[in-house]
């Protein structure tokens, strides 16, 4: 496959409410899109960066510079396929969301030339899979219980919390007690803790959670493992696994016995599905996350999350739960879940007039 050219586009897509973690408050989401054009296709991909670096270094403004000033430079002249184009840009440190929105719209293109879906071609085992919901930090607990309650009508089958200090025990016991023992709910604390809170997060324990995720700070793997010894909730890690090497190295120390598997954190599909790969043969779940996607990522992570090591539900939701109005077509929940996409490549195109509409800036960038 050829590369012709590369588009860079600027999309900006107001949330339909405010959603609030431990390190801020999202109100609408300024998406990079990434088009890669070959002769026989065009395949997309989206960065998952946010617009400031609060969840991760990665931000929308240097990812896009970071492609056009280095990694799409660096792309193989002539015939490349996605392991080529992967190989050509490990030189360059870290940069792992604005590499996978590239490496998914050449993995797209590549795909859509021979015809293949992605969830084919990673090796789904299903053609639905399961979705959660994660529900932001609210400013009251009734606020909270009417929000879940939504969700839960909705279909849901499993709720994540989002928690800080101060938002915490509380929170749970509250969605505990009003919706009962049987409800497959987790929390998610975006680093927010120190291994000094280790007495307070092992309050949850009586709440019988699937798991805490990334209870402390990305580069606390060692601390991990020591909170891990000290809880009986299961610790699952997010912003701190950012490849294979990371997962490898977090089963080995015990810091995790539950990943969450984002694609855009580790650097593309190629990557996650290692992580699945190694999970699985240890005998440890792995689950889809999300970071607020638009139809074109979500339908890659729907993808994912059909292969047969992902064994809980994901952060993979319904596009209402973000958008008043999706990109693409809209994915709907059916009984709970979304339907996995059959199409050639990630399976969805952008419906070209919203494209249009929700556009700010493009970049054409010829090879
Ligand atoms: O930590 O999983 C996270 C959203 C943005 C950044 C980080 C996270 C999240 C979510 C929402 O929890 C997941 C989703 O519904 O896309
Ligand atoms: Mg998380």
């Amino acid at each position: 496959m050829k590369i012709n050219g590369i588009e860079l586009r600027r999309i900006a897509m107001p949330l339909v409410a405010p959603f609030r973690t431990s390190f801020g408050t999202e109100t609408a989401r300024d998406v990079l899109l990434v088009r890669v054009v070959t002769a026989g296709a065009e395949g997309w991909g989206e960065c998952v960066a946010m617009d400031a670096p609060l969840y991760s270094p990665e931000y929308a403004d240097g990812a896009a510079d970071v492609l056009r000033r280095f990694l799409i430079p660096a792309l193989p002249r002539g015939d490349a396929d996605v392991y080529a184009v992967e190989r050509a840009l490990e030189p360059f440190k870290g940069h792992r969301m604005a590499k996978a929105a590239l490496l998914t719209a050449v993995l797209d293109a590549e795909l859509r030339e021979s015809g293949q879906s992605l969830a084919r071609y990673l090796g789904a085992s299903r053609d639905r899979v399961p979705c959660g919901v994660s529900v932001g930090i609210m400013d009251s607990v009734p606020e909270l219980l009417d929000a879940v309650a939504g969700y839960l009508a909705e279909g849901y089958v499993r709720v994540k919390l989002k928690i800080e200090p101060g938002w915490d025990v509380a929170p749970v016991r509250a969605v505990r007690e009003r919706f009962g023992a049987d409800l497959p709910l987790q929390v998610d604390a975006n680093a927010a803790y120190t291994l000094v809170d280790a007495p307070h997060l092992a309050r949850l324990d009586e709440f019988d959670l699937l798991l805490i995720e990334q209870p402390l700070a990305d580069d606390d793997m060692v601390q991990h493992a020591e909170l891990a010894r000290r809880l009986r909730t299961p610790v699952c890690l997010d912003e701190s696994v950012e490849s294979a090497a990371h997962a490898a190295a977090a089963l080995t120390l015990g810091a995790a016995s539950i990943v969450n598997i984002k694609p855009g954190r580790v650097g593309g599909y190629l990557e996650a599905k290692r992580i699945h790969d190694l999970c699985r043969a240890h005998g440890v779940a792995v689950w889809c996350g999300g970071m607020l996607e638009t139809g074109i990522g979500r339908a890659a992570n729907v993808a994912l999350a059909a292969l047969p090591g992902f064994t809980l539900p994901g952060d993979t939701s319904s596009s209402r739960r973000y958008f008043a109005e999706d990109v693409t077509e809209p994915f709907v929940l059916e009984d709970g879940h979304l339907a996995v996409p059959t199409g050639p490549g990630i399976g969805v195109e952008p419906v070209q007039d919203r494209l249009r509409a929700f556009t700010t800036a493009t970049e054409w960038i010829s090879m």
